[in-house]
């Protein structure tokens, strides 16, 4: 394939949530815009449209920033297999495609893009090859990750430029805020976007920011842990644009946004409470301090990718800092019920040393964009095969 760009069939089947989506749509979009030309199969379209409002989960197959975008069923007609057929999240491939692609195209690449992890077996399994056992198919397993043994993080071209436009515009945070419904906060309030699954920690923490000497505002977007805050609040129900004041905290229901404007939101605030894995993504990008509830796994998986995370991502704090950005996460996702006790210690610690976490974060991040953006280190990848 050298000179020529190949063509890429991404599968993507949607869990739950929006995450299978999100992370096929963004790979999708980076590889459409540099790498070939791309076909995205996703079973529930649907759960496109949250994120790019222009979708229309109706239709069988549209083109949408460059990507056409198939739904996947068992009607759905394969037409010319792409050169490399990559799978998301190892969703299974359905067999008579994979027919079809091993009889067109035999020897071409069929790529298993896994789920994110800071574990360090990644570095082991990253890249392997795996031939499936029939089909002339040549299948690598290939790993998003934060060190050079791995396929690196999904970045589009163009979000530095973005974000650094967004810092630059004194009046960007006024528009955001005034598409949510709100004035933009001007107080000198700590501003902070609660995104997560549904969550004990919610009423401990909201006490805290209600009952501490600043003044906060928590932006809650529409989904799973905003009834833990309806709870919290003692209210009944609460729509977008409503706003409930207890104390020193501003809470505000915030609509559920695009992908982009999402992003936005990340920058504008002074610390993101995240989820999943895209969320979780776009928040090391933002470069705030932000706090990540992974998506919840039996067994303690989800405990044990926390603490390999946090265990790259804090290595440069002082022991007192790492220890309270730990026991936040850890209260925050559930991990340790017994330290929701000492919240309100451990988030004035973090709050008072925000300037050395916005530095941290900062410098994370700049590490991250040294390992390239995993769509063009998976062309490359493929290139080389
Ligand atoms: O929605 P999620 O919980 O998705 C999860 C995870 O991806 C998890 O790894 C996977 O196993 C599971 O699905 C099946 O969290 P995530 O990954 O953060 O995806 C949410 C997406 O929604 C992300 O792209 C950010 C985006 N988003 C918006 O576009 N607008 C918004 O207003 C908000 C709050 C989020």
């Amino acid at each position: 394939m050298e000179g020529t760009k190949p063509s890429w069939d991404v599968f993507c089947r949607v869990v739950d949530n929006y995450g299978d989506a999100a992370v096929c749509w963004r790979l999708a979009q980076d590889l459409a815009r540099d790498h070939g030309t791309v076909r995205l199969f996703i079973d529930k379209p649907v759960a496109l449209q949250a994120l790019r409002p222009e979708f229309d989960a109706t239709l069988e197959a549209q083109t949408v920033v460059g990507v056409d975008v198939r739904r996947w069923d068992e009607s759905t007609a394969w037409g010319v297999p792409a050169d490399i057929l990559v799978e998301g999240f190892g969703c299974g491939s359905p067999g008579t495609y994979l027919e079809v692609k091993a009889n067109a195209k035999p020897g071409s690449l069929w790529i298993v893009l896994e789920y994110l992890s800071a574990e360090s077996w990644v570095a082991d399994r990253h890249g392997l090859p795996s031939p499936p056992p029939r089909l002339p198919l040549e299948r690598y397993f290939y790993f998003p990750g934060f060190t050079k043994k791995s396929g690196g993080l999904l970045r589009e071209a163009g979000y530095g430029v973005r974000a650094l436009a967004f810092a630059d515009d004194p009046r960007a945070r006024e528009r955001l805020w005034g598409r949510l419904g709100f004035d933009a906060p001007t107080g000198g309030q700590t501003v902070i976007s609660v995104f997560a699954y549904e969550n004990r920690a919610v009423a401990p923490i909201f006490d805290v920011w209600a009952e501490g000497d600043r003044p906060v505002v928590a932006a809650v977007p529409n989904g799973r842990v905003r009834p833990g805050v309806t709870e919290w609040l003692g209210e009944e129900g609460g729509t977008d644009g409503a706003v409930f004041r207890r104390g020193s905290l501003e809470v505000r229901y915030i609509p559920f946004q695009s992908q982009p404007d999402y992003d936005e939101l990340l920058w504008a605030c002074d610390w993101n409470f995240v989820r999943g894995e895209d969320s979780f993504v776009r928040a090391q990008w933002a470069a705030r301090p932000f706090v990540w509830q992974p998506y919840p796994q039996d067994e303690g998986a989800d405990d044990v990718k926390q603490d390999a995370f946090l265990a790259l991502y804090a290595a440069p704090l002082a022991s007192d800092e790492g220890l309270a950005l730990r026991t936040l996460w850890r209260g925050w996702s559930g991990f340790d019920p017994q330290v929701l006790s000492q919240l309100g210690e451990v988030w004035r610690l973090l709050d008072s040393r925000r300037d050395r976490l916005e530095r941290n974060a900062r410098e994370w991040a700049d590490r991250l964009e040294k390992l390239g953006d995993l769509a063009t280190n998976l062309a490359e990848f493929c290139r080389k095969r």
